[in-house]
């Protein structure tokens, strides 16, 4: 098992790969979106995180692999690249003109993953993201963390056209909403999805790793969410059986799910071998109220997940996920060194080091 950090594209520099090695990590998981926020656009909700700079052009060969290599002058591997952007897959998920185009462009990335020898894919094949949680002083100590509380949720609004996964990749979008889709269609977009791109991922040794969709609720914003409950996970699995489709198991989504035991979870696909990397992160409570907490003190016993995952021979990354933010002047970086140490610790005893 090898500890790693994830940092968002703003936080990837020298010093933030120092720190991940100072608390031990031996490999990162490096989310590439580029998000811009602060711009007026009409499509922008309260749970909008921006607007995407790709505009549909694909991260290159020469970019990742100058993150790579100062990756490696500080001591760390790369091991995923999590999350595409919007603009990169948005005609796939939504049936548009530009389909073949983005799922070639697609292949590109994964050949270039395949020569610089990154292993793993991270993705969503979520129309509605993460929408509606709040943040709250609802962690140990008053730490501020999202929630979410059903009866709090926003009034549900379609999608405005142009965004996806809270991001606006279109600004110039005409005004209007997405039609709504049933999720057997959805069900049909993402095995296209997968039917085109695992064997490119396959040649290249990359694993394309989904992760489930959290909130874990059926509908959101009247869109189909297909990947919230271990059904759905292993229909994605059956749909193009191959190492290279696997999953990115979120403890702590999976822990949301209502009436889902997370350790069962957990056993059954590291022992199909399906883990390409887990976020090990904490929650208290199961929709349709939870909240994020720290690592150590939610419902979830991480030591029994860490040992179910040894017992299987799970040997991927395990990466904090996100963590509340503590009352410093680094919350975020506290609060990742204080998940890290946690994860460390508990990786050191349970491999018996
Ligand atoms: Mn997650």
């Amino acid at each position: 098992m090898k500890l790693a950090a994830i940092f968002h594209r703003s936080y990837i520099s020298r010093d933030n790969f120092r720190f991940a090695r100072q608390a031990g990590c031996t490999h990162l998981v490096l989310h590439l979106v580029e998000r811009v926020q602060g711009l007026p656009m009409r499509q922008a909700d309260e749970f909008c995180f921006g607007f995407t700079r790709a505009q549909g052009r694909m991260w290159s060969y020469g970019e990742i692999e100058a993150i790579q290599r100062m990756a490696k002058e500080e001591g760390l591997a790369v091991e995923a690249l999590e999350n595409l952007d919007p603009s990169f897959l948005c005609d796939i998920m939504l049936n548009g003109p530009r389909k073949p185009q983005q799922l070639e462009s697609l292949k590109d990335l994964l050949r270039s993953m395949g020569r610089l020898k990154i292993p793993v894919l991270g993705y969503d094949f979520s129309l509605a993201g993460v929408w509606g949680r709040v943040n709250g002083p609802f962690a140990r100590g008053k730490a501020i963390a999202p929630a979410y509380l059903e009866e709090r949720l926003p009034v549900q609004e379609p999608l405005s056209l142009g965004t996806l996964h809270n991001l606006v990749y279109d600004p110039d979008a005409p005004e209007g909403t997405l039609p709504a889709i049933s999720h057997e269609e959805l069900w049909q977009r993402l095995a296209h999805f997968l039917r085109e791109l695992t064997p490119v991922a396959e040649e290249e040794g990359v694993r394309l790793a989904a992760h489930p969709d959290d909130p874990p609720v059926p509908v959101l914003r009247q869109t189909p969410r297909i990947l919230c409950d271990p059904a759905g996970m292993h229909r994605l699995l059956d749909s193009v059986p191959s190492r290279s489709n696997a999953l990115r198991l979120c403890v702590g989504t999976v822990q949301e799910m209502p009436g889902v035991d997370a350790y069962e979870v957990v056993e059954t696909f590291s022992r199909r071998g399906a883990i390409s990397y887990v976020h090990c992160r904490n929650v208290r409570g199961k929709v349709p109220h939870y909240t994020e907490v720290f690592i150590d003190e939610g419902d979830v016993d991480i030591f029994r997940v860490l040992r179910i995952l040894r017992d299987n021979g799970f040997d991927g990354a395990v990466i904090p996920d996100h963590t509340p933010q503590m009352t410093c002047g680094a919350p975020w970086h506290a609060g990742m060194a204080h998940a890290l140490g946690y994860l460390r610790a508990a990786m050191a005893a349970i491999e018996g080091r």
